[in-house]
């Protein structure tokens, strides 16, 4: 048997296995038809859902009569277990369907065997509601102009006859007549008014009035001016995609929150230990590869680490992905003040508790977290995490600038015993990490690792700049200085927050494009002109614009950001990080004549309250995140790979996979 098998991304499989959608198709097609035809895959691939998609039959399996017709025996297996001879040895669709190829798919290709979905077009939607409603083995079910009461019909009085032996026999596999009680939240089914087979094979009413019948939700959709073809599907697509996403993330949810309860009552009803056979467990010592940096702009170096058992209030955790950001690179080129050699450095990405040390309290083995270069200690005696007006917590800002952990010392060392330094209190350049726990943000597992990466730096700190650290209105004018991953994230927030005017200004003319996918409304390429850019910027708006962001680290930026801020009230926020040494300056006449200039740090969010929060919005399908990753490695080796990538200027971020 052949089958198709779509994946979303060259990425890590989740933690129980990609959620999956089973696409059944009609009379005469095989695994191809959907795949190419039908338009689905960018919606699953956003949605992270996995597709199956078997063929409709068995193929050359020698049947008599297997190619005498159309709409049965070859392409027309009609998902059922055929009992009536010359078909029982080989026509055994439903258990292809609902049980061997699920084994394979989810052995093979990291497919769940429980968050999964079905779906299909006709023949196929006979198959995918008649399959859910009778195994119960699918979270969700839809279906395009289904097959709803083949009883009834010629096609279904053909294939039961042939395949059973009888019509009555086919009554086990009738959607109208299995539906006897409610069994879906919802059911979603599509049909086309102009569909030819409407009247005679596909009754959808008979089905309508069996659900109305039992109390069962349908939502049936029915289309002027769609045919039966794959037009109609391609048009629909998108709904029933997210549709099956939105139910398996409930479900997943759903299990996840009764395997807390579950486990929260276990541990509530268990009797406390007896004093003296309460052992405090004691990870021991981990070796693992990491990326060491050795010296300035020297190629990140390979490197078998030992990484030490996590101490008192600290985690360590198991690195599942990370996205390199500029801020790495900057302090790998050597002008980052504060940067130490050798270091294993990296600060965006997502990760799992792998051992937690004496005293933590917030967290667990098996927790997803992404790590926060910016803690939260949430002492009451911090003025800082006391205060909603910033994120600084300076409890461990101190060692985290030497290059280790709170007490002083490192948990990394070369297998010669030689020191290697943390940095930003993250260092995810490493298979496993070792970090203070008020510096990590627990999120909710069903966020991909791959994507979680995202929210420990560069997007949530342009999305931060735009709604904590300048608050922009309703109406305003934005312009923003470079648009790599920090800049775009500034972009994109402006428009969620109702900006009306958003200037785009890149050295690189091949930013206009992606800049315009995120909502900028004019470009700037300070190149094209000898004029100061912020003369041009100010010439486009009369007085300079309400809102100015330098996501550029360039001083000269900055000094332009802040010049071409409306006089009067515009505010210009420092994103970019400048190299050692670098300072900025303007004429004071500008800030006396009512500008005002800022900056931020992670876009002023609390680690471990609002990270967990941006991840919710993401899968609520708020915030959407997904194009910020252009490209995707696998293994930490590819580094160094990553550095040349996102240098290349094509990259916002380059996520590696561990
Ligand atoms: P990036 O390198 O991907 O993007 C920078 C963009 O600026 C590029 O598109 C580049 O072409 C453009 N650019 C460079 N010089 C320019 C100039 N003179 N005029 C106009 N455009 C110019 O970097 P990124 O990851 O988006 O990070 C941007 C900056 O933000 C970096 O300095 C980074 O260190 C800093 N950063 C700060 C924080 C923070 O919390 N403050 C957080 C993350 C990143
Ligand atoms: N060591 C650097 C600090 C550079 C800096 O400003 N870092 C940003 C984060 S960049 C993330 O990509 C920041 O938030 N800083 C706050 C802090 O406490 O470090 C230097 O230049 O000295
Ligand atoms: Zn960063």
């Amino acid at each position: 048997m052949t089958f198709a098998v779509f994946v979303p991304g060259a990425v890590i499989t989740p933690e129980g296995g990609w959620p999956v959608l089973y696409w059944l198709s009609g009379l005469t097609c095989d695994d191809t038809n959907f795949s190419t035809k039908a338009g689905a895959f960018a919606w699953a691939a956003k949605e992270g859902l996995a597709v199956v998609m078997p063929d409709t039959s068995p193929r050359g399996a020698g049947v008599p009569g297997e190619d005498e017709s159309w709409d049965f025996g070859t392409g027309a297996g009609f998902y059922v277990d055929a009992t009536a001879e010359p078909w029982s040895k080989n026509y055994k669709m439903a258990t292809y369907v609902t049980i061997e190829l699920p084994a394979l798919v989810e052995k093979e290709f990291g497919v769940s065997p429980t968050l999964k979905s079905v779906s299909g077009h006709s023949m196929g939607g006979h198959g995918a509601l008649t399959l859910a409603l009778s195994t119960r083995k699918f979270v969700s079910v839809s279906a395009f102009a289904p097959i709803c009461n083949p009883t009834a019909c010629p096609w279904g009085e053909k294939a039961f006859k042939g395949y059973l032996g009888s019509v009555e026999a086919g009554e086990a596999h009738d959607a109208t007549l299995l539906m006897t009680s409610p069994a879906f939240e919802e059911i979603l089914v599509d049909q086309g008014l102009d569909d030819s087979f409407l009247e005679t094979q596909l009754l959808p009413d008979n089905f309508v009035a069996a659900c109305q019948k039992v109390g069962q939700k349908l939502r049936l959709r029915k289309h002027a001016g769609y045919d039966h073809s794959y037009y109609f599907v391609s048009s629909f697509i998108k709904d029933h995609v997210e549709f099956h996403a939105k139910a398996l993330r409930s479900s997943k949810v759903a299990a996840a929150t009764a395997a807390a309860a579950a486990a929260e009552t276990a541990a509530e009803t268990a009797p406390p230990p007896k004093e003296e056979e309460r052992v405090v467990e004691v990870a021991a010592p981990i070796t693992c590869k990491a990326m060491v940096a050795f010296e300035p702009k020297a190629p990140l170096e390979c490197r078998t680490v030992v990484v030490a058992a996590p101490k008192t209030g600290e985690v360590r955790v198991r690195v599942a992905a990370n996205a390199l950001c500029h801020t790495d690179v900057y302090t790998w080129s050597g002008q980052d003040p504060e940067g130490l050699f050798p270091s294993i450095l990296g600060h965006e990405a997502g990760a799992i508790v792998e051992s937690v040390g004496p005293g933590v309290t917030t967290l667990s083995v098996g927790d997803h977290i992404v790590p926060g270069y910016t803690p939260q200690c949430s002492a009451p005696s911090c003025v800082f995490c006391s205060s909603p007006k910033t994120n600084l917590c300076p409890r461990i800002r101190a060692s985290q600038g030497k290059g280790v952990m709170p007490d002083g010392t490192s948990r990394f060392s070369l297998e010669d015993g030689t020191t290697v330094f943390h940095f930003m209190g993250c260092s995810t350049f490493s298979e496993y990490t070792v970090l203070a726990e008020i510096s990590c943000a627990k999120i909710s597992p069903a966020m991909p690792l791959y994507k979680a990466c995202l929210f420990g730096c560069g997007v949530s700190t342009g999305l931060g700049a735009v709604f904590n650290t300048t608050k922009v209105e309703p109406g305003s004018s934005v312009a923003v200085f470079g648009l790599g991953a920090v800049g775009l994230a500034v972009v994109q927030a402006a428009k969620m927050a109702g900006a009306t005017r958003i200037v785009g200004i890149d050295l690189n003319p091949a930013k206009e494009s992606v800049g315009r996918d995120f909502g900028i409304t004019d470009f700037l390429n300070p190149a094209d002109s000898e004029e100061p850019i912020q003369k041009r910027v100010v010439s486009m708006t009369q007085w300079g614009v309400d809102y100015t962001y330098d996501c550029t680290g360039n001083v000269d930026v900055m000094r332009a950001a802040l010049e071409c801020a409306h006089r009067g009230w515009g505010t210009s926020c420092v994103i970019g990080v400048a190299a050692s040494g670098k300072e900025i300056s303007t004429r004071p006449f500008q800030l006396v004549t009512g500008r005002r200039w800022c900056g931020t740090a992670f876009g002023g969010w609390k680690t471990r309250t609002d990270v967990p929060k941006l991840v919710d919005e993401h899968l609520a399908g708020q915030l959407p995140i997904d194009a910020y990753i252009t490209h995707v490695l696998r293994g930490v080796d590819k580094t160094n790979e990553a550095i040349h990538i996102l240098e290349g200027g094509e990259c916002l971020r380059c996520v590696v996979v561990y």
